[in-house]
């Protein structure tokens, strides 16, 4: 299998999140696709390729102008305002405020277009993301090629962005750039299989009235987990996209007992739904010593989860999202792969 990736992700590099009411080192850091890409070329799986430059037209099938025209100043603005310091939003429109006026303030900027104080805006955020953007796409043309099943090492991760809201440390939306350019390029319906362990909220909200892109996700559950506000199992599409989505949340603690049936019961409703290809977004935070999550995974249900997406039978681009075990986070991501490959 090839791999599309590049070096731009370590422009990413955030300082610090807010997490369990602290600013600690942001646990989405370099070393994560670094270690990938490492494992990938210590298997020897396949090429390791450079994306190609598609553009921001592909990305605005997806996002908001006013959204990716935000992303691309933010830091000029933020640094004008405040000075070189990571750029985290504080405050946002929750209920009973207003969610039609985009203030002028950097600051008020980035509380309307942001769901959480984990996702630092850079110096290098940008550089980073449409570099992302574009190993997506990439990946989309191997797969348009002809390659049975391609991975884009994408960092940072997508699953949560939407049309027009950052967060959870992704920006573009990387697996929903991906669908909709094969949507665009001729096939008839996608289908993307989210096997990160938070849900992706990002996705669903940008395919839920659809019924040519497929979302099927296994979660931990919203009561329990972030994003919380989104990924019950009632979700189940709306309007064209009726019963085009599927939720699977589990709780915390759950292990392959769990985690195999909810696979195959994800994989049967994306069979169900006849897709021309499959987009996953492939996290490896379900592992059972991932530093923020609470899934008993271990390396070799990753074999399992690879073989089991495989068995599908489509073709298939594997687009990276989470897992910050990060010493492991190479074996984990590469068994999927080496399980997909038989
Ligand atoms: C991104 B991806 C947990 C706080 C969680 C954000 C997690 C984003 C995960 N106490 N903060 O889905 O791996
Ligand atoms: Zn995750």
């Amino acid at each position: 299998m090839k791999t599309v990736y590049s070096d731009r992700h370590r422009h990413q590099d955030g300082q610090s999140e807010l997490i369990d009411g602290k600013l600690m080192k942001c646990f989405e850091c370099p070393e994560r696709a670094d270690l990938v890409l490492a494992r990938v070329r210590d298997r020897a799986i396949g090429d390791v390729l450079d994306p190609t430059e598609h553009g921001l037209d592909p990305v605005r099938r997806v996002h908001t102008p006013a959204f990716v025209d935000f992303l691309s100043t933010a830091w000029d603005e933020w640094v004008a305002a405040h000075g070189e310091y990571d750029a985290l939003p504080i405050t946002w429109p929750t209920r009973g405020l207003r969610h039609d006026r985009v203030p002028d303030a950097i600051d008020g900027k980035l509380s309307y277009f942001s769901l959480d104080a984990g996702t630092p805006i850079t110096a290098g955020t940008w550089s980073a993301i449409t570099a992302a953007a574009d190993v997506a796409l990439t990946g989309v043309d191997l797969v348009l090629g002809g390659e049975q099943h391609a991975f884009s090492l994408c960092r940072p991760p997508g699953h949560h962005a939407s049309a027009d809201v950052y967060g959870g440390y992704c920006f573009f939306n990387n697996a929903a750039i991906a669908a909709q350019a094969f949507r665009d390029r001729g096939a008839g319906r996608v289908a993307v299989l989210d096997v990160d362990y938070h849900h992706g909220n990002g996705t669903q909200a940008i395919f839920y009235d659809r019924a040519d892109v497929v979302f099927a996700s296994i979660h931990g559950h919203p009561q329990q987990e972030y994003p919380f506000f989104l990924g019950y199992d009632d979700e189940t599409g709306t309007g064209e996209g009726d019963g085009a989505n599927l939720n699977l949340p589990l709780h915390h603690g759950s292990g392959w007992e769990v985690y195999g049936p909810a696979l195959d019961r994800a994989c049967d409703f994306v069979a169900g739904h006849r897709p021309d290809v499959l987009v996953v977004s492939l996290g490896v935070d379900t592992y059972k010593d991932d530093p923020i999550s609470q899934f008993r995974l271990e390396h070799e249900h990753y074999l399992r989860m690879g073989e089991r997406i495989a068995a599908l039978g489509l073709p298939t681009l594997v687009v990276f999202e989470g897992g910050y075990a990060v010493a492991e986070i190479g074996v984990n991501a590469v068994n999927v792969l080496e399980g997909m490959a038989g």
